[in-house]
């Protein structure tokens, strides 16, 4: 089937995954899903636990993240998604300026459904979700038992692979949903 590159299409399931480390961390973080699960055509399904975990890449010495992943239904498109998370994102106050740089939220499509995607504004899976413990962790909680379609394991699999191979890490769960 060809997946329409605007408008509605079939319901499917996605994870998304939540990041914060600037401002009003947790309320952002809330806010977001409120935003999401606010929309007409998404249902917000399930949320991880936030974790506090530290941050990867980008300037040195930025304040530590707050993680967590939700799972939504959806008849939006994953382009028409990634234009809702964009707005929800500006709505919360941020503001892009270099890669992996401070920020008050980001929200990434980590999976819709089998979906494999590689274009200009959008890849899919999530082209990092296998090698991170603030991504894997808080999804373990919410689609363990979901495959990763280009991989072909499952994110409880890609989990404990990454524990595996990093050994403990500061991942650090710290508020129940
Ligand atoms: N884009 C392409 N594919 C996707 C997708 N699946 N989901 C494009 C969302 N966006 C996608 O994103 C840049 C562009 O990527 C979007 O406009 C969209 O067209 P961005 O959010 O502006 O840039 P970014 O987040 O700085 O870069 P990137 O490469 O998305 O970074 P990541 O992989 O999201 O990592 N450490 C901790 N502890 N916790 C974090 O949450 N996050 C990052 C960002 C780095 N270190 C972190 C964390
Ligand atoms: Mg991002």
């Amino acid at each position: 089937m060809t997946t329409p590159v605007s408008g509605s299409s079939d319901t499917v399931t996605v994870f998304l995954g939540l990041g914060s480390n600037l401002g009003d961390r947790e309320p952002n973080i809330r806010t977001a899903i409120v935003k999401l699960a606010a929309h007409p055509k998404i249902d917000l399904i399930k949320m991880a636990s936030i974790f506090q975990t530290a941050p990867v890449g980008g300037p040195s010495a930025q304040p530590p993240y707050l993680n967590t992943a939700a799972g939504v239904r959806t008849t939006l498109t994953p382009v028409r998604l990634l234009d809702v998370v964009l707005e929800i994102e500006s709505s919360l106050g941020r503001v892009r300026s270099q890669r992996w740089a401070p920020r008050e939220i980001d929200i990434d499509i980590l999976l819709c459904g089998d979906l494999i995607i590689a274009d200009e504004r959008l890849s899919l899976p999530h082209p990092r979700l296998h090698e991170r413990g603030f991504v894997l962790e808080p999804l373990v909680e919410i689609a363990g038992d979901v495959v990763h379609p280009v991989l072909n394991l499952t994110i409880a699999q890609l989990a404990r692979q990454r524990r595996a191979g990093e050994g403990p890490d500061s991942v650090v769960r710290i508020l129940e949903s």
